[in-house]
C-alpha cells in the first residue's frame, strides 16, 4: 500500500512537547498574533525568538516516544510510506525517519528573511544575528507563522491524492491547509487521536487514546 501519515503536535505530547489547543496548551499562554505571525516577528523579535529558542531547548531535551518509533518501524516495512509532519520538532527524524516533510518549517532550522539562505539555527537565536550567506540581520527562525505558505504544498498533495490510506495522528484539525488534506486523499482514511478532530467527520475510520499506545498496535497489525 502508500502510505500517507500527517502528523500533529499530539504525537509529540507524551515526549514532553506541548500541544497547541489542549487544555494548557501553547496558545492558552501565548498569543499565537504576536509570536507565530510575520506581523507578530515584525513588531517584537526579540519575544519571537525568545518563544522559539526554549521551544528549541525543550526539543534538545526530548526523546522520541512510542508512536515516532512505530512510524519509523513503519517505513522499513514491504508499504510506500510518506511521513508529513506539521511538527517543527525532531523526533520523527531522531526515532529513524527518513524524509520528513516538515510542512511548517523545523525549529532547528533558520532562515534569512533577506536572500532565503537556510542553515543549522544555534540553540539560542536573536535579532542580533548576521546571516552567513548575506550578513544582513533579517535571521528568523526557519518556521511557518499564519498566513505563509507551508512548504512542500505539491509533493504533499501528490502523496495525499495517490495513497490508499491516509492517516492523521494526533492534531486537533483546526489548521489550514493540513485540515483540508483528508478531503484530497485518494483512499481510505483513519484518524487517530485522543478524542475526535474537529474534521473527525471527514475520516473513515477512527482510533482513539494516546498516539504512544494506538500507533504501535496500528503499525504492528500493518507489519
Ligand atoms: C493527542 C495526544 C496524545 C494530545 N496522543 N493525540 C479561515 C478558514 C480557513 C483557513 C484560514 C482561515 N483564516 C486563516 C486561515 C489560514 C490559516 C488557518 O488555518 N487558520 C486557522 C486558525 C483557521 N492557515 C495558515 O495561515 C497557513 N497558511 C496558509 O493557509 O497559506 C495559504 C495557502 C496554503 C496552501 C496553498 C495556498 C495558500 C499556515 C499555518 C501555519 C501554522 N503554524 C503553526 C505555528 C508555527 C509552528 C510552531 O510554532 O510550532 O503550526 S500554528 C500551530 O498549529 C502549529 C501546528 O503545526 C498547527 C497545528 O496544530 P496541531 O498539531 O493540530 O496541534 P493542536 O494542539 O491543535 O492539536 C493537538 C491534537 O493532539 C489534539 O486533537 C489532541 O486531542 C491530540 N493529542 N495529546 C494522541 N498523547
Amino acid at each position: 500500500m502508500k502510505i500517507a501519515v500527517l502528523t500533529g503536535a499530539g504525537v509529540s505530547a507524551e515526549s514532553g512537547l506541548g500541544t497547541f489547543r489542549d487544555k494548557d496548551g501553547l496558545w492558552t499562554r501565548y498569543d499565537l498574533n504576536e509570536v507565530a505571525t510575520p506581523e507578530g516577528f515584525a513588531r517584537n523579535p526579540a519575544l519571537v525568538h525568545d518563544f522559539y529558542n526554549a521551544r528549541r531547548a525543550n526539543c534538545a531535551d526530548a526523546t522520541p516516544n512510542a508512536a515516532h518509533m512505530a512510524l519509523a518501524e513503519l517505513a522499513t516495512g514491504p508499504h510506500e510510506v510518506t511521513l508529513i509532519t506539521q511538527n517543527i520538532d525532531n523526533l520523527h527524524t531522531r526515532a529513524g525517519s527518513s524524509d520528513v516533510i516538515h510542512m511548517h518549517g523545523r525549529l532547528m532550522r533558520a532562515l534569512c528573511a533577506a536572500c532565503g539562505a537556510r542553515w543549522d539555527a544555534p540553540l539560542v537565536m536573536s535579532p542580533h544575528d548576521h546571516c552567513p550567506s548575506c550578513g544582513a540581520t533579517a535571521t528568523r527562525p526557519d518556521i511557518v507563522w499564519f498566513g505563509e505558505i507551508p512548504y512542500d504544498m505539491d509533493a504533499i498533495s501528490a502523496a495525499v491524492a495517490t495513497c490508499d490510506l491516509f492517516v492523521a495522528i494526533g492534531t486537533s484539525a483546526e489548521v489550514y491547509p493540513a485540515a483540508g488534506l483528508v478531503e484530497l486523499a485518494g483512499g481510505q482514511t483513519l484518524e487517530i487521536n485522543l478524542a475526535p478532530s474537529a474534521r473527525a467527520n471527514a475520516f473513515d475510520d477512527h482510533r482513539f487514546g494516546p498516539a504512544s499506545e494506538v500507533v504501535p498496535a496500528w503499525v504492528a497489525e500493518l507489519l
